[in-house]
């Protein structure tokens, strides 16, 4: 029997990448799109033949439902939210109502549809916000530094709630940062390795940062997509920390960028205030020891290798623009 895998947030990084996967290990797969005044889906345009597009959106609860009785999915990966930590401080109603009560609207439809459903639910590092100790695990205590953070603790223990009322197969993977070529291109790694390309061929001169200090534990978002696979395809459902266990801060990601096509960050990376935050993570760095325990997963891309990856990527991408 063909599994169906129904992913929200499909039009994003980890969406296509999970996407991608999900059909090499021979699922049937359905993503939900909000309805938007033009098509975003770039990220997913090679995959737009094999995948069914259904639209829905976080806000109403009755489209989830409808979405849930019609693909009746065996696995559901909610990654749909709104994931960027400066807009939760402009506008943190609307990233409550995505990224924290979202997640009940999909564990509500479950509920409603089919039990059986096992769900998957994104929550992120940034819950830990002032670390408590280092490197953080599943049982690190949260201190969360934005309202996406703050969401993002009511989505994890929603979802650890549903699944000890209910009996739901619900995980959550706290997933450290992750990145590649289809990052967006406001996060620092992406915003870094654009400039980089653009600087090199000559359209731009200078990259305006916020807090170079900041330290992050970056994986490649393609090995972090097979660990949400491998916690559904588990016996028993549980959370776990995702993450390289090493950290490395912003002005390490932009010097080795910078230096990949033979130029010096110093000669053009700005610190620009405006994108300094209200309150700022200064560092976070995960262990994923019981990932790899009990579900056998480990990163396989390296830091070095992950800024070489989205460089070249920009490059290519850049040069084909211009041409
Ligand atoms: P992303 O690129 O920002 O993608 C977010 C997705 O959510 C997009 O497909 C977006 O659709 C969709 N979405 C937003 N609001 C929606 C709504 N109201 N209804 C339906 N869909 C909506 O994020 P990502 O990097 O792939 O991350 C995936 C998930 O993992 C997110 O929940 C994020 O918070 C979480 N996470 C990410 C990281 C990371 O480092 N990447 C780490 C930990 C956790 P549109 O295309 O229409 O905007
Ligand atoms: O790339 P960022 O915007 O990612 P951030 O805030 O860590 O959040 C990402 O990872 C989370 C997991 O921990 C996800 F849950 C979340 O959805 C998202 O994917 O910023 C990384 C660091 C921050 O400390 C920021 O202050 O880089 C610093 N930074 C310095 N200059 C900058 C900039 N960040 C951005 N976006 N732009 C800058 O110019």
């Amino acid at each position: 029997m063909t599994k169906r895998a129904l992913i929200t947030g499909i039009t994003g990084q980890d969406g296509a990448y999970l996407a991608e996967f999900l059909f090499e290990q021979g699922y049937q797969v359905h993503g939900m799109v909000r309805r938007s005044s033009s098509e975003n889906f770039e990220r997913i345009q090679h995959l737009r033949d094999k995948v069914q597009l259904h639209q829905a959106d976080l806000l109403d609860q009755l489209s989830i439902v409808r979405l849930v009785e019609e693909v009746q999915p065996h696995h559901l990966y909610n990654l749909a939210a709104q994931s960027f930590v400066p807009t939760s401080f402009e506008q943190p109603l609307l990233t409550a109502e995505f990224t924290a009560l979202g997640v009940t609207r999909v564990l509500e439809a479950v509920r409603t549809v089919d039990r059986s459903i096992r769900v998957y639910q994104a929550s992120s590092s940034e819950m830990f916000g002032t670390v408590r100790e280092e490197p953080q695990t599943e049982t690190t205590p949260f201190w969360p530094r934005s309202p996406y953070g703050v969401a993002k603790v009511y989505g994890h223990w929603i979802t650890v709630n549903y699944r000890e009322s209910y009996d739901l197969f619900a995980c959550s993977g706290i997933l450290f940062n992750h990145e590649s070529p289809l990052r967006g291109k406001e996060f620092v790694t992406r915003k870094i390795t654009d400039a980089v390309a653009r600087i090199k061929l000559g359209l731009q001169q200078k990259l305006r940062l916020g807090n170079l200090d900041a330290l992050r534990d970056w994986g490649f978002a393609g090995d972090y997509v097979r660990a949400m696979w491998m916690m559904l395809n588990h016996d028993v459902p549980d959370d776990y920390v995702i993450a390289t266990g090493e950290k490395h801060s912003v002005r390490e990601f932009a010097d080795i960028a910078f230096q990949h096509v033979g130029l010096n960050w110093e000669d053009h990376v700005e610190v620009d205030p405006r994108y300094l935050r209200p309150a700022e993570v200064t560092t976070l760095c995960g262990d994923c020891a019981k990932a790899r325990r009990v579900l056998g997963w480990a990163p396989e891309v390296s830091f070095h290798d992950l800024v070489r990856m989205m460089v070249e990527a920009d490059l290519t991408r850049v040069k084909k623009e211009i041409e």
